[in-house]
């Protein structure tokens, strides 16, 4: 799963980029982060973890890991090639959803390639082209299942739905946003559109008065936007982040204090992220390793357990399931025991975000 960082030319990407491959070297074993210079990958930030680890003192702790793709800037006529458009377009499709980063700090050495800062406007740009570039996909699918109607009439009802659609990109709307019917959007989920992919907004801000984002008017317009299309903003200083991942746990920890902020932007970023890909993690723990392991929401115990081990799934008999704030709140695992929270869950259970958890199988 991964998570393409989109916008206009020189609006941050690459700072933010780098702010969060350099927090993943930081992150201790992970062996992927140099998989290539345009996809980073990163730990996901997870307090449960820190605290397990404080408990168990293993000789690992491993966390949860997104990757980010740093995508070359997108300029206006992406969509009809400019710019090698149509090669950053594909690297967008070959992501799972978008951070599109958006320029909320002026600074007259960074040249805009609009020549002024405005958020909403540059949004529009990259909404566009994206758009765009999904109405020849759209058209293209048309094109496809009338032709396939004529022998099958099942497919009118697809050509009806993707034309529906057209006109709805048409208007200058994101894909994300048409409404129809489950099966419908099912349907249109096998496009691979770029509108619809999943979005959070980066903005982008300026070192000075950062910690006081919420009266930067820049950040208002973005976050108001945001809340319309019912998705989430937040606020990064790319500048800062670049230099706060370069921090160790303490001196980080000093230097958000000092800023006045309680968490760094990238932090929030990438754990939004995780969420915005329909992750949640669940946790294991024990003498040599504490691990937290990447689920999508709604997985139930035997898959989850296969994360681990193929042969966990195969023979898969129960789950010794704790909750997170359960096993704190007893302060060991045996007083969770004797307080009867540690629940044995069979096949179906759904798994839940922080579900602290001991398999058991058989093979
Ligand atoms: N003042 C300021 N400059 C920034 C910030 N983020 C990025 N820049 C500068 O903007 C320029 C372009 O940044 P870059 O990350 O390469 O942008 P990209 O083209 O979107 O990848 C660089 O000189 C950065 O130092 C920021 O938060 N504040
Ligand atoms: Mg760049």
């Amino acid at each position: 799963m991964k998570l393409g960082i989109v916008g206009l030319p020189n609006v941050g990407k690459s700072t933010l980029f780098n702010a969060i491959t350099n927090a993943g070297a930081e992150s201790a074993n992970y062996p992927f982060c140099t998989i290539d210079p345009n996809v980073g990958v990163v730990a996901v930030p997870d307090a449960r973890l820190d605290r397990l680890s404080q408990m168990y003192h293993p000789k690992k702790t491993t966390p949860a890991v997104i990757e980010f793709v740093d995508i070359a800037g997108l300029v206006k006529g992406a969509s009809r090639g400019e710019g090698l458009g149509n090669k950053f377009l594909g690297n967008i499709r070959a992501t799972d959803a978008i951070v599109h980063v958006v320029r909320c700090f002026d600074d007259e050495n960074v040249i805009h390639v609009e020549g002024s800062t405005d958020p909403l406007r540059d949004i529009g740009i990259i909404d566009i082209e994206l758009i765009m570039a999904d109405v020849e996909m759209v058209e293209r699918r048309i094109d496809k299942a009338s032709k396939a109607a004529k022998g099958d009439k099942r497919f009118l009802h697809e050509a009806e739905v993707f034309s529906a659609l057209k006109d709805w990109l048409n208007d200058g709307n994101s894909a994300r946003s048409f409404v129809c019917d489950e099966d419908d959007r099912e349907l249109i989920a096998t496009s691979e559109l770029l509108s619809l992919k999943p979005i959070i907004y980066a903005a982008n801000l300026d070192e000075d008065g950062f910690a006081d984002y919420a009266s930067n008017p820049y950040y208002h317009q973005v976050a108001e936007l945001a809340a319309k299309e019912g998705a989430q903003v937040i606020p990064v200083c790319a500048k800062l982040e670049a230099e706060i991942a370069e921090l160790d746990g303490d001196e980080k920890k000093m230097f958000l204090e000092e800023l006045g902020i309680p968490e760094s932007g990238l932090d929030r970023l990438i754990r939004a992220s995780y969420a915005l890909l329909g992750l949640i993690s669940f946790l294991t723990s024990g003498e040599d390793e504490c691990r937290a392991w990447t689920i999508t929401r709604g997985t139930k115990a035997p898959q989850a357990a296969g994360k681990i081990h193929t042969d966990f799934e195969r023979g898969f008999i129960r789950a010794e399931v704790v909750a997170y704030d359960d096993l704190m709140a007893c302060g060991t695992m045996t007083a969770a025991k004797e307080k009867g929270l540690v629940r044995s869950e069979g096949k179906e259970y759904v798994m839940k975000d922080g579900d602290i958890v001991l398999f058991r199988f058989n093979v």
